[in-house]
Order: C-alpha cells, then structure tokens, then sequence
C-alpha cells in the first residue's frame, strides 16, 4: 500500500513459517518499524522473507490489538504473528525487541520505480492512450474501451496478502455480478492491469481470470510493456517499486479508477478502503445518464 521505506533494517532477519488450523496459516515476523498510521490501526513494517510467502518486503499490517500498535514507534524491531486468513491477514502478539536508528542502516538494495514525476490525472481530464496485450495476447490500446464506462484496477497475480491485489480482485468480482444482474450497468466494463507484466503474462491472467470466474466479455486483464504500464499507472497514482536483486520484491500502493465512456477521468479510489457498493452507487448516475 505504501511505497518503499528509504530506510532498511540493521538487525538480523529471521522468519519461520508454521501451519496452525486448516484455514487458518500464521508466520513468525522479525523485523523494523518504519512508521505507523493509528487512524488505520496499521504500522508498515520492514522484513525478511517469510517462507512459503512472500520474500522480503516492506508493508503496512494491520496491528490487530490497538495496544499493541500503540505501543509501537518507528525504529523499533518486533517479533509478531502475521495471520492470513481466507479475507484477512493481521499482526498479533507484537513484541518490541530491540532498537534500531532507521537512518544509519546497511544500503538498501537498488530499486526502480517507474513513472515518478508523471502529472496524476485530475477527473475530467481525458485518460492517456497506452499499448497493452490481454489475456488472450492480443493487442489491445486503452482507448479501445471508449465507449464504455470502464472500471479499472491495478494489481499483480503473486500478491500475497489477501487484504492488497487479491481484495481487488474480489471486490471486481462483486462487481461484476451486479453488472449481470442490472440493466442500468450493460455498459461497463472492469479492467484490471498487472503492474508485474514480466511474471503476468497473458497466459497467466488468463489463468487468473478463470479462477475469479472472470467473464472475459465484462473483464478484461491487462499485462504489456513495463515502461508503459508504470508509466500508465503513475498517472492514476500508482507506485510500483522493484528490488533489483528479487523480481518478486514488489511494494505498491492501490488505485481503482471509473474513467467514463468519453474516456475522461470520473473518480479515483486510493488504498483498500473502499467498497464494492460504492463503486455501483458511482457509476449508476453516470451510467443511467447516458
Ligand atoms: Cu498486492
């Protein structure tokens, strides 16, 4: 959700990963505070691979007990619990252990970010066309979804934590089953662009999209040139940061955007706060007006 910390973590990492019950997986996390937002009960933490989950990276959790992630302040190093549930996923048993200067850390392995710079798109203003392939590998430029309202989302298909990239897809699949079921919705359209195109190939996406029970002919996946998806996305507000040395290490914000049939900016959602039935109650005035 958050871009890469500058700062790295000077203690020594150590996870290790065990199975309590069956639908429910909890990992041992070691790592840095980098910063903490009480008004979304969420610190974003700094640590090492978590096996058979995700490699090192740096990102916001939600601290399920308020005490807890009160008393926690950037710098400090934890041991904590990170349980993924099916919807979830969340910190208990925060522990402070130690103490480290977030300044004087070892360098932080290169990283790129594409796009930085780029102007975000007000709504109103007319979104940029962009080469893409869909999931079916064929070329497909955005302005091709002129003509109808699109609902867009960015995401990768290894995300995971089930409260980031897979939460959007879920919410698009609620989406779209409203679409089928309400007239006043025949001219929408999701599109959801991998910002990992290296790894979402489109065979991948198309794998993807069968297991949301995507219909292709009401949702599209997106995947192309990396250059012009970050490019694509920085306008959106979207930051994908890539570590040099592990392609899998990728920290990123969520957008979701409705962009109207005249291809112009409706409306931008930041983050995972918002909700299926507030994108329907946005696109329906536009999409009855028409
Ligand atoms: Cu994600």
């Amino acid at each position: 959700m958050q871009r890469r910390a500058v700062f790295v973590l000077a203690a020594a990492l150590s996870l290790a990963a065990c199975r309590s019950r069956s639908n429910q997986r909890t990992y041992a996390v070691h790592g840095q505070v980098v910063s903490v937002t009480p008004d979304r009960q969420e610190a974003t933490v700094k640590h090492g691979d978590i096996a058979g989950l995700m490699p090192a990276m740096t990102m916001p959790y939600k601290i399920k007990e308020k005490a807890q992630l009160d008393a926690v302040k950037p710098g400090d190093v934890i041991d904590a619990t990170l349980t993924i549930v099916e919807n979830d996923a969340y910190l208990t048993g925060v522990k402070k252990v130690g103490e480290a200067p977030l300044e004087e850390a070892a360098p932080e392995p290169a990283t790129v970010t594409t796009g930085k710079g780029l102007p975000l798109l007000q709504p109103g203003e007319v979104v940029p066309d962009s080469p893409f392939v869909d999931q079916d590998g064929r070329k497909r430029a955005f302005n091709s979804f002129r003509g109808s309202m699109v609902v867009l989302t960015f995401i990768y298909t290894r995300c995971p934590l089930p409260t980031f990239c897979p939460m959007m897809d879920r919410h698009f699949v609620s989406i779209q089953e409203r679409l089928h079921d309400d007239p006043a919705l025949k001219h929408v359209h999701l599109v959801t662009v991998s910002f990992d195109p290296a790894y979402d190939t489109p065979s991948v996406l198309k794998k993807h999209a069968r297991e949301l029970n995507a219909d292709l002919s009401r949702w599209t996946f997106l995947t192309g040139d990396p250059e012009a998806i970050g490019k694509f996305g920085a306008r959106f507000g979207v930051f994908v940061t890539r570590a040099s040395n592990d392609p899998r290490d990728i920290t990123h914000n969520l957008r979701t955007a409705i962009i109207g049939p005249d291809g112009k900016l409706i409306k931008v959602y930041t983050g995972n706060e918002w909700t299926p039935e507030e994108i329907l109650n946005d696109l329906k005035p536009v999409a009855n007006a028409d």
